[in-house]
């Protein structure tokens, strides 16, 4: 959510148009982008760079700066201070804060060039990354009837994740986003938060059944869903300050791991698996509680078994 309604405020902001990417498709997004010869700004935003991919993405920003691009960055995770550095020395308008989202940080940047509707949707999108109780997070949320942000950002989320491998219906809620729509003005956006909502119930006894404890973490492997809706319940359901939850993707070597923290998780989780991973010959970061990662199938055992190590020992 935070991903699309940034993409959405840039839109609105500047015109444009819009890339969507996933964390393992981010570099080959970025170098398609960047051999488009007619290209003069980009905006990058809510990115996530981890150990593994920060120094490609330097090289590539730098090939842009040289053919003049003028490039913006906003991002709230977590960026190496060498990097950060780089990509200022390059000329890159750096706008990172880690105590943000990802769209309030666009709204704040460029409200001048956005309608109010603009704070909604900024307003929901700090609801879904859980930083709705930040400085300018609360101020956007109060002008707004809680409960009404609460299910538009919901129902917004809920349709988003559901339409993961959806590129074309991603891109039209984007628009949607920039051209001011609430998200019960979108067709069929609540008869759908319905379905997801049905097969989540589902999960919850999926997840009692099969989720297994190690002495500081609940993990368990998911077959028939997506690992970031059953990584909640992994977590909750568990009891445990740290839930993992995996999935094979399909035709590839790897698995897709999500990692949530409770509000009485001490570590950032962001930082262990972002060192983690690319021991493991993978690729992963995130936030204090909760970020993802990619890792070699033959390799989740090791991961379990050193994130549990390490969230005790930090
Ligand atoms: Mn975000």
């Amino acid at each position: 959510m935070d991903g699309i309604s940034a993409a959405a405020l840039v839109k609105q902001a500047h015109g444009g148009d819009t890339v969507l990417t996933d964390y393992p498709g981010q570099m080959k997004a970025l170098a398609d982008i960047a051999a488009d010869q007619s290209l003069k700004k980009l905006f990058i935003c809510d990115l996530g760079l981890s150990k593994k991919n920060q120094d490609e993405f330097v090289d590539i920003v730098s090939s842009l700066r040289k053919k003049r691009v003028s490039v913006t960055y906003v991002d709230h995770h977590m960026i190496d201070a060498g990097t950060a550095r780089r990509l200022s020395n390059l000329g890159v308008r750096m706008v990172h804060n880690t105590n943000e989202c990802a769209s309030v940080l666009v709204y704040d940047s460029f409200k001048s060039k956005m309608s109010d509707h603009a704070t909604f949707v900024a307003s929901c999108a700090a609801i879904t990354d859980y930083m709705e109780d930040r400085p300018l997070g609360s101020r956007l949320l109060q002008m707004y009837d809680r409960q009404f942000a609460l299910i538009s950002a919901t129902v917004m989320t809920y349709n988003i994740v559901g339409h993961q491998k959806d590129g074309a219906y991603l891109q039209s809620l984007v628009d949607a986003l920039a051209d001011s729509k609430f998200p019960h003005e979108i067709p069929g956006s609540f008869e759908f938060a319905q379905s997801q909502v049905e097969r989540l119930s589902e999960m919850i006894a999926k997840v009692k059944a099969g989720l297994k404890k190690t002495r500081n973490l609940a993990h368990m492997e998911i077959t028939d869903a997506g690992a970031g809706g059953a990584v909640n319940f992994v977590l909750g359901l568990s009891g445990k300050d740290v839930g993992v939850a995996y999935k094979a993707k399909k035709n590839e070597d790897f698995y897709s791991v999500s990692v949530r923290g409770s509000r009485s998780c001490r570590v950032h989780l962001g930082k262990i698996v972002n060192v983690l991973a690319s021991e493991l010959g993978g690729s992963g970061g995130g936030h204090d509680r909760a970020c993802g990662a990619i890792i070699p199938l033959a390799r989740i055992k090791k991961f379990v078994s050193e994130l549990n190590k390490r969230v005790a020992a930090a």
